[in-house]
């Protein structure tokens, strides 16, 4: 018999277990490139991911400096839908941007 499921007799057995999984969050983070011009990654980091203009400038200089930098962790959907934006915006404006998602 398999023991995670014991044979209930065809009875429909209780779970009294509190649910504890909960669905994965996902980061943004937002690579380099030489082509994307500071003030527009300022201003999508403004617009896309609510950053204040200190905040903004802040992580674009990561981006800049180190390669990568995070936007933001969110669930899937809000994740998905900010990197669509994200390469709509740049794509729109003529620029290779990238943002990728990451499970945590
Ligand atoms: N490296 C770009 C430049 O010198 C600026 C830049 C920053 C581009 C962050 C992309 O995600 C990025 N113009």
């Amino acid at each position: 018999m398999d023991e995670e499921r014991p044979d209930t007799g065809g009875e429909v057995v209780e779970r009294t277990r509190a649910e504890t999984r909960h669905p994965s969050m996902w980061k943004v983070v937002l690579l380099n490139d030489d082509y994307t011009p500071m003030e527009f990654v300022v201003y999508l980091l403004e617009t896309v991911y609510e950053k204040s203009p200190a905040e903004a400038y802040r992580v674009m200089m990561m981006v800049h400096t180190q390669g990568r930098g995070l936007c933001g962790v969110y669930p899937f959907d809000v994740a998905e839908t900010r990197v669509a934006r994200t390469e709509e915006l740049a794509q729109g404006a003529g620029y290779p941007l990238k943002a990728v998602m990451e499970e945590e």
